[in-house]
């Protein structure tokens, strides 16, 4: 028995500075930990509701007034028990009461919690089959920032690093290091200028694209020349951010469905991107099985937007082979017990997955152990920043204690 004798929840600022809100759960041993949830920018539609209407205050009196009693006796032995009553507490199908971050919060601080009271790290609470902790995620760290997290950037979103070494010390040491050749380059194109950083500590330039895509592949040869390590281009197109009304729409030209499959599969044989997330509409589920087809075999294709780390939509790109791995963030779907469905799924079918933080972070390294536990492909947190080094510096001593 682990039954829980106490939940609090409180704001929180993320690293945007806007508020979210920080769950601590205590069990009758007196175990007891605390977890804060990010926020995305770029959400996609069919998430769950991050707050309800009313932001965060809301989210505050809708725990008190239907959640907390619920959860306060009950035994959160297994996990899923609580998680259930979050969604029986919330009574949507999306989390539009309570707030899909206060449930994620809590059910992220509960696992913590079941984590302390039986001396094992979350990423062994949260352990797939056959994970042992010995295989460690590639490094998905954005270097150059656009789209939503950027003003003034391309309109491709993100810019990436993906860093595939055994150990994960080696991974982080190269997805850094691209960043700061990228900084070198930019500030030889724009010397004297000032320069920015994104949301999510990527660089921001006044570049296009194709620009963007020449000093990532740039730097990635160099850091690859330098280090040995293994490191090539990715990028998250976040495409749903400017599709409109049928069209892909970029600066210089619109572009169809065809069109932007003709585009990507192209951008990924010129750059030698290996990671590619997003590179269509969230509804195109038939778009991105051609996308599949087309590079699946150069390239990760990864749905975020698409799946939302929900087990239907999975099902449905399942069906149609839409992809070849999936994005998971535990905020999507507001519980760990519907992100581990999700991910078993993904498992059963040959998806990877990988584990990724939100644009608007908070200074924790839980999402480390959520990549571990479920037996990542990847691990997307960025590379600078407090929030985005926290789950680095976390992988590390999981690294360093698992024996790499
Ligand atoms: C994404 C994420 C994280 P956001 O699109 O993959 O990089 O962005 O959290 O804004 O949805
Ligand atoms: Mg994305």
């Amino acid at each position: 028995m682990s039954r829980i004798t106490e939940v609090k929840v409180a704001p929180l600022y993320d690293s945007r500075a806007h508020l979210t809100v920080e769950a601590t759960v205590t069990l009758d041993s007196g175990a007891h930990a605390r977890a804060g949830a990010p926020s995305g920018a770029s959400t996609g539609t069919h998430e769950v509701v991050a707050f309800p209407d009313g932001g965060v205050p809301a989210a505050l009196a809708a725990f008190r007034d239907r959640a907390r009693s619920a959860l306060i006796g009950l035994d959160a032995a297994g996990l899923s028990s609580v998680d259930e009553a979050l969604h029986r507490a919330d009574g949507t199908p999306n989390f539009s009461r309570i707030g899909g971050n206060t449930a994620t919060a809590i059910s992220v601080a509960t696992a913590m919690a079941l984590g302390v009271e039986s001396h094992r790290p979350l990423w062994k609470v949260l352990a797939r089959s056959g994970v042992d902790g010995t295989s460690f995620p590639s490094i998905v760290g954005n270097c150059i920032n656009g789209g939503r997290h950027a003003i003034g950037g391309p309109e491709i979103q993100e810019f990436i690093a993906f860093a595939e070494e055994k150990d994960p010390a080696d991974s982080v040491r190269a997805a850094i290091r691209v960043h700061g050749v990228i900084g070198e380059a930019l500030e030889r194109r724009f010397p004297g200028q000032a320069l920015g950083r994104g949301d999510e500590g990527g660089w921001v330039a006044g570049i296009g694209n194709v620009e963007a895509l020449e000093i990532l592949k740039d730097a990635c040869a160099k850091v690859r020349d330098e280090t040995h390590l293994a490191v090539h281009p990715g990028i998250d197109m976040a495409a749903s951010e400017f599709f409109r009304g049928g069209q892909y729409r970029y600066r210089d030209r619109s572009l169809d469905e065809e069109g932007q499959i003709g585009f990507v599969s192209e951008l990924v044989d010129r750059y030698g991107i290996r990671y590619l997330e997003d590179p269509l509409d969230e509804e195109a589920f038939e778009g991105f099985a051609a996308v599949t087809r087309a590079v699946g075999r150069r390239a990760l294709v990864v749905g975020d937007d698409l799946y939302v780390t929900n087990v239907v939509r999975l099902e449905r790109g399942i069906t149609l082979r839409s992809s070849n791995a999936i994005l998971i963030k535990v905020n999507q779907v507001g519980t760990l017990t519907d992100t581990l469905a999700t991910v078993d799924l993904a498992r059963r079918d040959g998806l990877a997955t990988i584990a990724s933080h939100r644009s608007g972070e908070v200074p924790e390294g839980w999402l480390a152990h959520v990549a571990l536990g479920i037996g990542a492909r990847g691990l997307k947190c960025g590379v600078l920043g407090g929030e985005r080094v926290a789950k680095l510096n976390e992988l590390l001593r999981l690294g360093r204690a698992n024996g790499t």
